[in-house]
């Protein structure tokens, strides 16, 4: 019994992590194969826009700190473990490890991986899902479905905010997709993935003190209420329409 539920929930998470690699399929800020044969099998890609692109919301010493020193760090930090306690991981995506099989890596990384690992997953949702010229109103069937779940783009607004302030100086905010398929605002706290709890991420906002302080010190709210203008709706609604029917 208790391996038929443990086989059902990998079966649900391999269908899961389908979905997961259809909407990655265009590839990442971040490159999240690993390489069996690389000593780094994590790499840290360039930004798709300078870091000044998102100007005057989200400054560029921000941004350059922000991907060059502390998204760099988590990818070091997944390639140290990796290489030092589980070279056999090497062939495994990111997500993969967080989404189902978490419960495969030895112990005594397992907080280590689910930490960076997530970091590195967070982050290519929150740098991919900022642009410049963007903001506005979420669009498509994304669009619809914010309406049909929230009520209006400005009461989703409300709620994701209530949420991100929440989680201020230490995690996420996040519309995702559900595992029945439905829209949700959640949060994780410090850099725990959403994928890790079979939740799809569409939107994602990093509140971690070290995503705003360079500009707005304290003050989050002010960071979030900045955020709304560089939301890249497009890439969302990519993320959404990633979806695969059964
Ligand atoms: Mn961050």
């Amino acid at each position: 019994m208790i391996y038929d539920a443990e086989n059902r929930r990998a079966m649900s998470r391999r269908k899961f992590l389908a979905e997961v690699g259809a909407a990655s399929a265009l590839g990442g800020v971040l490159n999240t194969r690993l390489l069996a044969s690389d000593v780094k099998p994590f790499t840290l890609a360039a930004l798709p826009y300078s870091y000044a692109a998102l100007e005057p919301y989200i400054n560029q010493a921000t941004m350059r700190m922000h991907h060059d020193t502390i998204c760099a760090a988590y990818v070091n930090n997944l390639n140290k473990l990796v290489a030092e306690h589980a070279p056999y991981l090497a062939h495994k995506k990111v997500e993969e490890l967080l989404a189902i099989e978490l419960y495969t890596v030895p112990e005594e990384i397992r907080e280590g991986v689910r930490e960076n690992g997530g970091a590195i997953m967070n982050h290519d949702v929150f740098f991919r899902g900022v642009a410049p010229n963007a903001g506005g109103a979420p669009v498509g069937k994304l669009a619809e479905a914010i309406q049909a779940t929230f009520g209006s783009y400005e009461k989703w607004k409300e709620r994701f905010t209530a949420v991100a302030l929440m989680r201020a100086r230490a995690g996420w905010a996040f519309l995702v997709r559900n595992d029945v398929g439905k829209l949700e605002i959640t949060s994780t706290n410090n850099q725990d993935s959403p994928l890790a709890n079979m939740q799809f991420p569409i939107v994602g906002l990093d509140v971690f003190e070290h995503a705003y302080k360079l500009q707005y010190q304290t003050r989050c709210a002010d960071y979030i209420a900045a955020f709304y203008n560089v939301v890249n709706w497009t890439e969302a609604e990519r993320r959404f329409g990633s979806r695969v029917e059964d």
